[in-house]
């Protein structure tokens, strides 16, 4: 089967994101990804979290859940778990990750699911008309703090290194070709995938993105990606503002190590593969 970014669109859903609105690299990028990696659509699960970002789930052609706000991670790790041959892969806001679904990615990278997710950040709650989120710059005026934010913003970057994220990459809306590249190797990559995306929404303009163009500097062919360190030197960089993978790290993935207690627990009920509820409750009598 040859397969096109055409294949992914969902004919009958169109975007109704705002013209402009960075979230429509992120879609065709993703697009030209599946294409070049040759997967079927029906290979493909994606859940999205709630916000703006969320939205890309409807406009793919593959098996996809809209789930709840700052769910979409969790949710991934459950369908990965019970559907290991499938790519899967989870889509959501700065709000929707950080916020009230940040605890959840220390959490997935301790059991490092082969998943990608693409954390789209644009510095603000979008979809509910631009409130204050864990990226928004300091004392920028939103809905939530109409005398400017009163908190510093988020380092997410060196915080995803430190959890233990296998793959550790950051890509910007303004270059597709890299980004289509680097969500490949994200999905390509057996382990925790996270792609973050600066995604810039142009009605609640809270992203300095003015000051940030003119610092963006693509990582060397050089720079040694499975150095922690180097990476979290990289990471906290902000002239040059850096894009590409910053971290990989091979490292058992969480399908494994689910087959590893399998057996084990196969073993102790002399060899049967896995055991019935009801075999399970025989226990507790
Ligand atoms: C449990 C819950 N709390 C709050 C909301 C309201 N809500 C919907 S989207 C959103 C934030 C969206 O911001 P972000 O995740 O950054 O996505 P964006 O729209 O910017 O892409 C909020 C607070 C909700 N839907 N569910
Ligand atoms: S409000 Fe912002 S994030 Fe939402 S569609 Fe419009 S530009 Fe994009
Ligand atoms: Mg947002």
């Amino acid at each position: 089967m040859k397969t096109t970014p055409q294949i992914y669109k969902k004919q009958s859903v169109k975007p109704v994101w705002c013209p402009g609105c960075g979230d429509y690299a992120v879609l065709s990028a993703l697009q030209k990804s599946f294409a070049g990696l040759g997967l079927k659509p029906e290979e493909i699960i994606i859940v999205s979290g709630i916000g703006c970002s969320g939205r890309l789930s409807h406009y793919l052609n593959v098996y996809s859940l809209h789930g709840t706000h700052g769910r979409a991670l969790p949710t991934a790790v459950g369908a990965k778990a019970v559907r290991p041959g499938l790519t899967v892969l989870a889509v959501g806001g700065d709000g929707d990750g950080l916020s009230i679904g940040g605890g959840h990615i220390s959490h997935a990278a301790r059991k490092n699911p082969d998943i990608t997710y693409l954390l789209m950040d644009n510095s603000i709650y979008g979809l509910t008309k631009g409130q204050t989120s864990p990226t928004t710059p300091a004392g920028h005026r939103s809905t939530t703090a109409p005398y400017g934010a009163a908190e510093e913003p988020m380092e997410p970057i060196p915080i995803l290194i430190t959890y233990g994220v296998s793959f550790v990459a950051r890509v910007t809306s303004l270059n597709i070709g890299q980004m289509t590249e680097v969500i490949t190797a994200a999905v390509k990559h057996r382990g925790m995938s996270i792609v973050y995306i600066h995604s810039p929404c142009v009605q609640f303009r809270a992203m300095p993105w003015e000051s940030l163009k003119d610092r963006i500097g693509i990582l060397p062919a050089e720079y040694p990606v499975a150095d922690k360190m180097k990476a979290l030197a990289a990471a906290y960089s902000t002239d040059p503002f850096y894009t590409g993978i910053f971290y990989l790290e091979e490292k058992k993935v969480l399908e494994d190590r689910l087959k590893d207690i399998e057996a084990a627990a196969g073993g102790r009920r002399g060899g049967s593969p896995a055991l019935a509820a009801k075999e399970i409750m025989e226990n507790f009598r």
